[in-house]
């Protein structure tokens, strides 16, 4: 298995999140050109937060569900309400990948069922939120960056507690779960620069169970 050839840097984050310094690096150009493709099918879009707030991340999906937000609230819909179609398949390069980071950091078998695209240009950023939409928070998250780097928001469970700050770069992949899966994260608004493969943006891949 390609897992088993990779023998780059791993960080322990804190309990239960694994840092896997590229990981992505080798499937990125690949990683990238499936996104294209999701992203023909399903447009990135930004969405409303329920408070009214238009997100300055653009986001799809693909997989069985999609993660959205309006004016009624925050759901994972197996239909993108832009066009009432299903989302886009998952690529199997795509949940090979998340399910291979999983095994790495101790979750086995992890099955995602959405695969999350947010997409950065610079001064975009992500405020500090947790992740509570899933069915079942014993089921990690999969994170992989590509292109521009960015300053990772870490905080604690509460709202409050104060954030670290981890910059994550083109190619790496964190697995969040445990007792860090409900812990607040955010993104610092991205700098400007140039990526050789994504150009002004970087885009994260969240992989998820949502039910
Ligand atoms: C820690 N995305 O889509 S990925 C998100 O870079 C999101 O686009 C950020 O937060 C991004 O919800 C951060 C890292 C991440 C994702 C989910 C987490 C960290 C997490 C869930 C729980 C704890
Ligand atoms: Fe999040």
């Amino acid at each position: 298995m390609m897992n088993d050839l990779f023998a780059g840097p791993t960080e322990p984050l804190g309990d239960g999140a694994l840092l896997l310094r590229g990981f992505a690096d080798a499937p990125a150009a690949d990683l990238f050109a499936a996104v294209e493709r999701i992203a023909a099918a399903a447009p990135f879009r930004h969405l409303v937060t329920p408070g009214g707030f238009r997100m300055s991340v653009a986001m799809t999906n693909c997989g069985a569900y999609g993660w959205v937000s309006d004016r009624k609230g925050y759901r994972y819909d197996p239909l993108d309400p832009e066009s009432g179609r299903p989302w886009p398949d998952m690529p199997p390069l795509f949940a090979g990948l998340a399910a291979r980071a999983a095994e790495r950091a101790g979750y086995g078998n992890f099955a995602s069922d959405v695969c999350l695209v947010n997409c950065y240009t610079p001064g975009t950023r992500l405020t500090l939120h947790q992740d509570r939409d899933e069915g079942d928070f014993a089921q990690p998250i999969v994170s992989i960056s590509l292109g521009l780097p960015a300053t990772f928001l870490w905080g604690g469970l509460q709202r409050s507690d104060r954030a670290r700050r981890l910059p994550l770069f083109h190619g790496d992949v964190v697995v969040w779960g445990g007792p860090s899966r409900l812990r607040f994260h955010g993104i610092a608004p991205l700098k400007e620069g140039s990526h050789p493969l994504t150009g002004e943006r970087r885009l994260n891949l969240t992989f998820r169970r949502a039910r």
